[in-house]
């Protein structure tokens, strides 16, 4: 048989006297390499062992975990990070399925990753003959993806690889499937022809320019606006149109609210930002301007007592059936957050008027008042720790260490991060998103740290540790600068919770009490430190930060200090059912 090599440099192709041949595994690599994706995020075995092996060969790069969610939540990330889609690869069925709640976070979070699998013969699984993990893959991940494609045949790899790359960056960016079967990896075929049916995909994501009329009325509506209010989402975030957005927002003079991790797209310190008067803009406001954000449970579904007084909205969004999804929406833009925002700043003049003076001195008043009370939360340094104080330590290191990405998921832990720190770089904020996912933690700040090269530092509630935890190792073996700090008050919420019946075993909410989740970090060769103190936190992370190196904090915070579920007290039902 004939050697078996690439296809993407024919010059390295030894003269032969037969045909040089290519293959399945061959062609899938070079694919991706073609279309400058250069890593993998895994978990090797049957049958994509040799693909990750080759991979490696071939120049990419390899990471690999010791669970495919977590592999997948790294591929998540980068496609946020980097607009190209994020590449996980797994084995069949339970690697398959255990990857699938990342494509499907993906999906949620409008995250452009690729999850390619592995996958039994067809014949097989079709007649449900038991094949070794044997499972319908393609129909169990639609519904969970934006698109899902299987590949029969080796010379149809590269325009799969096309189509899941462009499923995954084009319009609304999103989780997409590719089914490889074992048998189309080991298919051979000429290289030449196989070379010639790889794609380079030209213009994945095109820019999308809104219409001129949409883009009229959206700045009639502002221009009659007594009390606007912006919105920034993670859309605009992860659009990369960071000065158009900035010029819209300063030309406007409109205070905004940015989400979760759309802080930081501009300084949260900027004079527009309205986030230390949330509660009241949202209320008072009269004319809403939301730029790639979802009225979704994130925003009380646009209606409800948080938003007070009635609104008017304006939504750019490069999805068109987002409009309306909750509440009318007076004047959708449709297209891409670049072109949208370009073109209403473009029709902003000299002559636009300015928002109303009382309004900007009422949003200001309310803005000092809260931040007057919130320093003196702040200032207060209670032992053991509690949230507030050992937050305000990561406040003013992500204040000195700007270029920081912080990863964040808890409950208390995450909705007193968000509020706390400020963020002043694009893309620096990671979080459970739309969805309120435990488990991201481990495999965002994986991708993060391999994608940026630069610090992660992940703020964890020791419950949402729990769900990636074991990932300490991999940041280990790849010695990646990842901090993680554990924020330890022995249990999910709180650590207080006892068993109702008086029985021996604790209350569901509850963990061993004083565990050291810094052990775990130094099992594997990384530094672990044990802190009670904010003083001990901050010399922790200046030398975590310094040494550039895996490092676990277990931070000791009074277990009586968190409040449960968080900030999200009024979706529990049982608190719910008794407000009514
Ligand atoms: P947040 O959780 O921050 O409020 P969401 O995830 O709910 O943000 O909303 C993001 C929105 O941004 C989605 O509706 C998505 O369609 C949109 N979006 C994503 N990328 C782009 C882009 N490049 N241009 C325009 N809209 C985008
Ligand atoms: C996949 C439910 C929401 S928040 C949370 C759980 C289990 C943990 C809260 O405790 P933690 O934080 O992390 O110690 P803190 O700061 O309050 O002490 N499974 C999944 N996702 C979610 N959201 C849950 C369960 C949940």
């Amino acid at each position: 048989m004939a050697e078996v090599v690439g296809t993407i440099e024919p010059e390295t192709i030894p003269a032969t006297e037969t045909p040089p041949m290519t293959d399945g595994f061959h062609l899938v690599i070079d694919a991706f390499k073609l279309n400058g994706i250069e890593t993998i995020y895994g978990l090797p075995g049957i049958p994509v062992t040799d693909l990750a092996r080759l991979a490696q060969a071939e120049g990419m790069r390899v990471i690999s975990f010791r669970h495919e969610q977590n592999a997948g939540n790294a591929a998540a990330a980068a496609g946020y990070l980097t607009q190209k889609p994020g590449l996980c690869l797994t084995v069949s069925a339970p690697g398959f399925l255990n990857g699938l709640t990342a494509l499907a976070n993906a999906t949620t979070n409008c995250f452009p990753m690729i999850l390619v699998s592995g996958s039994s013969e067809r014949e097989i699984v079709d007649l449900q003959q038991g094949d070794y993990e044997e499972m319908d893959q393609l129909n169990i991940a639609k519904p969970h993806a934006k698109a899902a494609f299987r590949v029969l045949h080796a010379e149809d790899i590269g325009i799969g690889v096309a189509r899941a790359i462009r499923a995954a960056v084009s319009g609304r960016p999103g989780g997409v499937y590719l089914d490889l079967p074992a048998k189309l990896l080991a298919q051979t075929m000429d290289a030449a022809a196989g070379r010639k049916s790889l794609v380079r995909v030209v213009d994945a994501a095109p820019r999308q320019l809104p219409a001129p009329e949409s883009v009229s009325r959206a700045l009639e509506l502002l221009k009659r606006a007594k009390r606007p209010l912006i919105l920034l989402g993670k859309g605009a975030a992860y659009a990369q149109a960071d000065a158009a957005v900035r010029e819209l927002v300063e030309k406007s003079g409109i205070p905004y609210l940015p989400m979760s991790m759309a802080k930081g797209l501009l300084p949260d310190n900027h004079p527009q930002s309205a986030s230390a008067a949330r509660s009241f803009v949202l209320a008072e406001s009269d004319v809403v301007m939301l730029i790639g954000a979802r009225l979704n449970w994130l925003l009380s579904h646009g209606k409800g007592k948080t938003w007070g007084s009635p609104k008017q909205f304006i939504q750019l969004d490069i999805a068109p059936t987002e409009i309306d999804s909750n509440v009318a929406i007076a004047a959708p833009v449709i297209g891409d957050i670049g072109s949208c925002v370009a073109a209403l700043a473009e029709g902003i003049g000299a002559d636009f008027p300015k928002p109303a003076a009382d309004w900007l001195a009422a949003v200001a008043e309310r803005k000092n008042k809260n931040l007057t009370k919130m320093a003196a939360t702040l200032a207060a340094d209670p032992t053991p720790m509690n949230f507030h104080s050992a937050l305000s330590v990561l406040r003013d290191v992500v204040k000195a260490n700007p270029d920081i990405t912080i990863v964040n998921e808890g409950a208390n832990t995450l909705d007193y991060a968000r509020s706390i720190i400020d963020m002043y770089q694009p893309r620096k904020r990671l979080d459970c998103g739309t969805w309120g996912i435990m488990g991201i933690g481990m495999g965002f700040a994986v991708g993060a740290a391999v994608e940026t090269g630069k610090q992660v530092i992940a703020i964890e509630g020791d419950s949402a540790f729990g769900f990636s935890g074991m990932e300490v190792e991999t940041i280990c073996r790849y010695d990646l600068p990842v901090c993680i700090v554990v924020f330890n008050n022995n249990g999910v919420y709180r650590g207080t919770d006892v068993n109702p019946s008086g029985g021996k075993d604790v209350a569901p909410t509850v963990f061993v009490k004083g565990a050291r989740y810094d052990k775990m970090m130094e099992a594997f060769g990384g530094k672990g430190y044990h802190v009670t103190t904010t003083k001990a936190l901050q010399q922790a992370l200046d030398e975590a930060i310094a040494l550039g190196k895996p490092v676990l904090i277990n931070a000791v915070i009074d277990e009586s200090a968190g409040t449960e579920s968080g900030r999200l007290t009024n979706l529990n039902p049982q608190s719910a059912a008794s407000k009514k």
